[in-house]
């Protein structure tokens, strides 16, 4: 994964002339300059650059933070982060044994049910899975074998609840947000809700609009995690409402709430 400086910017809310500054001065991170002459991180830069943040935000001296060094402060800071339960889930997922987080989310589900199994119980694992990879006890391709069996999982689930009602409802992400599993969730929700709808997941927005011109749709859900600029969200809404049949743009997901937060949206 590569980000340039806006980039790290915009998902650690320091500011670009600060991580240049930092970059000068203490030359920690380790950008490499592309053909096109423009600076590229990757993703030890940035987990580096989110540690940084953190702790910067909990009081500690930059000096002191420096002085760690790159090994340290990417390193797990604490390891009784996640309780008995959540360890158990994790050493399950490095050991890649499917079938027994196919067993332990099966007992959730059969328990709770459809709604309280993806809004309290699957919600927080993932969260906790981000966590646990961000620090370092799951590699990326751990945490994406995670997610292509909660898809799988919740897909076996959905699967007597489609029909053949033409959809009415569109269920993607915010364009180009890859975080497909919270669109996802809520998609499952609505089958539930026995609301006939389509989950199309990320797409650039040029083909997010084709979809959308289709005169089925009369509502559309945008998943945002990653939050995005206020002014884009409205132009997005904007930009589908031209489309007359359709009647109501929603946004949610973990990033809107965020963004929803911090304006008046
Ligand atoms: C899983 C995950 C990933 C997976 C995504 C897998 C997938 N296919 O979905 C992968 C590994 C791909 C990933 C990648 C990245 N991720 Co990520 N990821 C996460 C994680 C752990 C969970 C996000 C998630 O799936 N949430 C979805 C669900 C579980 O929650 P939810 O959004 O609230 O959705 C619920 C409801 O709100 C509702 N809902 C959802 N959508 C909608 C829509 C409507 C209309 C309604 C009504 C309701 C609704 O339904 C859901 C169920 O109840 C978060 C950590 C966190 N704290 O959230 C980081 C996180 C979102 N990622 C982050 C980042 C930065 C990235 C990367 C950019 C960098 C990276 N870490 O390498 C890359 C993206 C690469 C790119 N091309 O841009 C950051 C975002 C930072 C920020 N600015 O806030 C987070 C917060 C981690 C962090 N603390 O740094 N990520």
């Amino acid at each position: 994964m590569q980000y340039l400086i806006k980039d790290l910017s915009r998902l650690t809310g320091i500011s670009g002339a600060r991580i240049r500054k930092w970059q000068e001065r203490f030359g920690i991170f380790s950008p490499q300059q592309g053909d096109n002459g423009y600076w590229y991180y990757d993703s030890d830069d940035y987990l580096l650059l989110r540690s940084i943040g953190k702790r910067l935000s909990e009081g500690e001296k930059l000096s002191h933070i420096i002085q760690l060094g790159s090994t340290k402060l990417l390193q797990s800071p604490d390891e009784d982060k996640f309780n008995a339960e959540n360890w158990e889930l994790i050493k399950i997922i490095q050991k890649n044994s499917l079938h027994t987080l196919r067993r332990t989310f099966e007992a959730q589900f059969q328990n709770s049910g459809m709604k309280p199994f993806l809004k309290d119980y699957l919600r927080q694992k993932i969260i906790m899975v981000g966590e646990a990879w961000s620090l370092g006890h799951l590699s990326v391709a751990e945490e994406h074998s995670f997610t292509r069996f909660i898809f799988s999982f919740l897909s076996e689930k959905i699967a007597d609840l489609q029909t053949d009602d033409t959809p009415r409802w569109l269920v993607a992400t915010f364009p180009d947000d890859p975080h497909e599993l919270g669109a996802f969730m809520h998609y499952c929700l609505l089958l539930h809700k026995k609301i006939p709808a389509k989950y199309c997941g990320s797409l650039p927005e040029k083909y997010l609009i084709k979809e959308i011109a289709s005169p089925n749709y009369q509502v559309v859900s945008l998943s945002l995690v990653v939050p995005q600029e206020p002014q884009k969200i409205l132009e997005l809404k904007q930009t589908i409402m031209k489309h007359l049949h359709v009647r109501k743009v929603i946004f949610g997901g973990y990033g809107y709430t965020k963004v929803s937060q911090q304006t008046d949206l």
